[in-house]
């Protein structure tokens, strides 16, 4: 409840949510999930020291992948993207901490896996931009959009941190 209550606060004031409490949306993709790739995937946000808020197995319907992708729509490889989005199952997952959006980004690594350095998800596992295993949020605003698209606020868990002590002064 203390945590429904604290959601829906920080939706209604962005700026409450921030520092420890940034929160970014990161799937993997079917590709991904199709090649073993989601323990992976978590293991590399898991051992930074993000916190896991929500996570699920989705087929994603077209109309929520249109959305999610919206700002990719008049780009000519808009058609193969959501047939690629919708091949498969995809784990959504919300992760939180400080600097998420920006740290799980470069975890990620570029858009196109050529230029993803060797040691980040997309440099260490895939080799064509079609093609590359994995989505996280480009800035606070959009995973605040992304968040709100894929997941109900209920199945945001709100869990006490032990490590935290251990990850910020
Ligand atoms: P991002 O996933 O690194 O944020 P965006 O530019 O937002 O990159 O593009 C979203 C997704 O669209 C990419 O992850 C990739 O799957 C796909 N995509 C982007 N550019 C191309 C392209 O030139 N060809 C095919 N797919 C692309
Ligand atoms: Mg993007």
């Amino acid at each position: 409840m203390i945590c429904l209550v604290l959601t829906v606060f920080a939706n209604l004031f962005p700026a409450a949510r921030g520092g420890a409490h940034e929160r970014t949306f990161v799937a993997v993709k079917p590709d991904g999930v199709q090649r073993r790739l989601v323990g992976e995937v978590v293991r590399r946000l898991e051992r930074k020291g993000f916190q896991l808020v929500a996570l699920k197995l989705v087929q994603a319907p077209e109309e929520l992948l249109r959305e999610h992708y919206a700002e990719l729509r008049q780009r000519p490889f808009f058609g193969r993207l959501l047939q690629y989005m919708r091949s498969g199952p995809v784990v959504a997952m919300v992760w939180q901490g400080l600097d998420v959006v920006r740290a799980s980004r470069a975890l990620i690594g570029a858009t196109d896996p050529a230029d993803a350095p060797p040691g980040t998800i997309r440099g260490d596992f895939c080799v064509e931009i079609g093609k590359n295993v994995v989505h996280g949020s480009d800035s606070v605003d959009s995973a605040r959009r992304e968040i709100a698209l894929w997941f109900r606020a209920d199945e945001l868990l709100c869990w006490e941190d032990s490590a935290g002590h251990w990850l910020y002064e």
